[in-house]
């Protein structure tokens, strides 16, 4: 396969309600969609990259300069190409692996769609349906949360994962475990909030029967994952610090994370974060998939890779009306708390591209 073009497309897409993490809130998203034009057809790829560097380091217009200036280059010098060449071809590129991601998620699509491939069956799925948990952010009262809260366990969520920071936390989960009762599984991520002298505090949360606890700490602090392993009941889970299938045996085999949450953006593409699955589920580390707000071209790859045998635990794939009331891709929809896995070539799902012009932010760049 040879790369022609990349056309790069902005949009702003309306969240139905603002996302608060520890770092901050969104009330709409700012999406990078790289289009990759082949001598064997067109393909699509998400950039899951903030408008800020506040998740991780990566931010729209970074992400939109490294693919412009340094990946871009790199792909139309390669011929023939494959999406398997790609963490060799970008190599020399160090980091950016939201960008990377996103390219290599646009060159599969590509790819599998000339071959009549699903994404779903090129990554090894084993199911033909996802169960599907919901992240609920930082609300303005304990009241608006629990309303939240209801109104996705009505809609069949069967796991929910709240937001929490310093001064929101036990108290919001206390009421949440007592609205929502044992069985509906529950769990927090901290997004890197809080510090090492906050060990005893978040050892207050073992007595709400939490599924895990996610990335209390930097990014980098791996040290301090696993005093918090070793002085609480409940699990710990790493997102930001996962970059790599090397950090992350690391993490586990230091005892700082006994759970992972694969996001293919930040591991640097769907392969990579196949190569995690297949690490963690040789150490029988439970694995889930992790969600960046994604429009319906990530959340039907992300929905496939979730089907792998390894995601054992209830990813954030929810149903796209969870985010946005009208998506760019046919929505997907929760069935029994389920999402159906996209059998169709590629991601499997129509790209559209009116809506994407209606929706931009930015005159469309085209690299070729
Ligand atoms: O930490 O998992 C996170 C959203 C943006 C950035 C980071 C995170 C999240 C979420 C939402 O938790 C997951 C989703 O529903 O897509
Ligand atoms: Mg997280």
């Amino acid at each position: 396969m040879k790369v022609e073009s990349i056309t790069l497309h902005r949009i702003g897409m309306p969240l139905v309600r603002p996302f608060e993490t520890s770092f901050g809130r969104e009330t709409a998203r700012d999406v990078l969609l790289v289009q990759v034009r082949t001598d064997t057809g067109d393909g699509w790829g998400e950039c899951v990259a903030g408008s800020t560097p506040s998740y991780s380091s990566e931010y729209v217009d970074g992400c939109a300069h490294v693919i412009e200036n340094h990946l871009a280059p790199l792909l139309f010098g390669a011929s023939p190409l494959s999406a398997t060449d790609l963490e060799r071809l970008f190599a020399p590129v160090v980091g950016h692996r939201m960008a990377k991601a996103a390219l290599e998620a646009a060159v599969l699509d590509a790819e599998l769609r000339a071959s009549g491939t699903s994404f779903a069956r090129y990554l090894g799925a084993v199911r033909s349906e996802v169960d599907c948990g919901v992240s609920v952010g930082i609300s303005p009262s304990i009241n608006e949360l629990l309303t939240e809260v209801q109104g996705y366990v009505d809609a069949g969520y069967r796991r929910i994962k709240l937001k929490i920071k310093p001064g929101w936390d036990c108290e919001p989960v206390r009421q949440v475990r007592e609205l929502i009762g044992a069985d509906v599984a529950l769990q927090v991520d901290a997004n890197t909030a809080y510090s090492r002298d906050d060990i005893a505090h978040l050892g207050q949360l073992d007595a709400y029967d939490l599924l895990l606890i996610e990335q209390p700490f930097d990014e980098e602090d791996i040290a301090s994952h696993i005093a918090l392993a070793r002085a609480i009941t409940t699990p710990v889970c790493l997102d930001e610090s996962i970059v790599s299938v090397g950090v992350a045996v690391d993490a586990i085999e230091r005892g700082a994370t006994s759970i992972i949450n694969i996001k293919p953006g930040r591991v640097g593409g769907y392969l990579p974060a196949v190569a995690i699955h297949d690490a963690c589920v040789e150490r029988h580390i439970p694995v889930w998939c992790g969600g960046m707000l994604e429009t319906g071209i990530g959340r039907a790859m992300n929905v496939a890779l979730a089907a792998l045998p390894g995601f054992t635990l209830l990813g954030d794939t929810s149903a796209s009306n969870r985010y946005y009331a009208e998506d760019i891709t046919e929505p997907f929809v929760l069935s029994n708390g389920r999402l159906a896995v996209p059998t169709g070539p590629g991601s499997g799902v129509t790209v559209r591209v009116d809506l994407i012009r209606q929706w931009a932010t930015e005159q469309s760049r085209h690299l070729s």
